[in-house]
């Protein structure tokens, strides 16, 4: 038994994670679910987009078995007292820019798991901080899951697939392409030699400034594992940019040969 977890606007990203799924699992559910608790008061909660007709049309071309798409009242009782935290883990990258975001992201899924009870599920290397929370949380309350991680699928120019990108302005669409662009400079310069994190960080960062109108939230290079910062940028580590491209957060990474 497979399980993807989404939040629904669904795009070929999601789809590469259903079909990933379908070629291991004998069965594969897709849950639709926009979590209210991973999202913060000032965050895109209301406006994030529901486009649940479009999303089983997708879906009805890949074969799955079920789709899980429950009520915000089916998965969380009144005044509920009890939520799942990865401790230090949640605080770093993203979880540092939104405060009880990955709280709401682990409960979630842990919700998710005592539902669906599935074997593997699957979790796209995108957003790669909720990876490591979530095998944190799997390795910490002993969950028989097997976390599976899908690659990074992109639009034709680089720009990595994201339900938010449809906020972006056709402008904005084109600015937000510097996050990628940032990689492959860190890229370029791991190629030549260069590994002293410090030295690719600020690589990334002065690509990130030549568009003005994109505003840095973090550039980092850290263990996948902990999340923490490193020195040098070895094979495994996680090289992780976020920007604000107008008022949408974007998020891209890589993981360092
Ligand atoms: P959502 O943003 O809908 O993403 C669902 C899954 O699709 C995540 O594992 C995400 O990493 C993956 N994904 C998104 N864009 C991708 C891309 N371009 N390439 C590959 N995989 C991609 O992440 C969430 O939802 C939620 O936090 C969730 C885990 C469902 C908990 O609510």
């Amino acid at each position: 038994m497979g399980l993807v977890p989404t939040l629904g606007a669904l795009h070929e990203g999601h789809l590469s994670l259903v079909r990933t799924a379908k070629a291991c699992c004998d069965a594969v559910a897709v849950s639709i679910f926009v979590n209210p608790t991973q999202f913060g008061p000032n965050e895109d909660f209301a406006l994030y987009p529901r486009t649940f007709d479009a999303d089983c049309a997708l879906l009805a071309g890949e074969d799955i078995d079920v789709v899980f798409a429950p009520a915000p009242e089916e998965i969380y009782r009144a005044g509920a007292a009890t939520f799942v935290e990865v401790e230090g883990l949640s605080q770093r990258l993203d979880g540092a820019s939104r405060p009880g975001h990955f709280r709401g992201v682990a409960t979630i899924v842990a919700k998710l798991f005592i539902a669906a009870e599935p074997d593997r599920a699957f979790f796209g290397q995108k957003d790669a901080a909720q990876i490591a929370v979530l095998r944190r949380m799997i390795f910490d309350l002993g969950l028989p899951v097997e976390l599976v991680v899908c690659p990074i699928v992109r639009e034709s120019d680089g720009l990595a697939m994201s339900s938010r990108n449809r906020y972006l302005s056709q402008q904005e669409r084109q600015q937000a392409l510097v996050l990628r662009r940032s990689l492959d400079a860190v890229q370029a310069a791991i190629a030549a030699g260069e590994r002293n994190s410090e030295t690719l960080i600020a690589t990334a960062r002065s690509i990130l400034a030549s568009e003005p109108e994109v505003r840095i939230d973090y550039v980092a290079a850290a263990d996948w594992a902990t999340l923490l910062p490193v020195d040098q940028a070895l094979p495994g580590t996680l090289f992780a940019v976020a920007a604000w491209v107008g008022k949408t957060r974007l998020i891209d990474n890589m993981i360092i040969q």
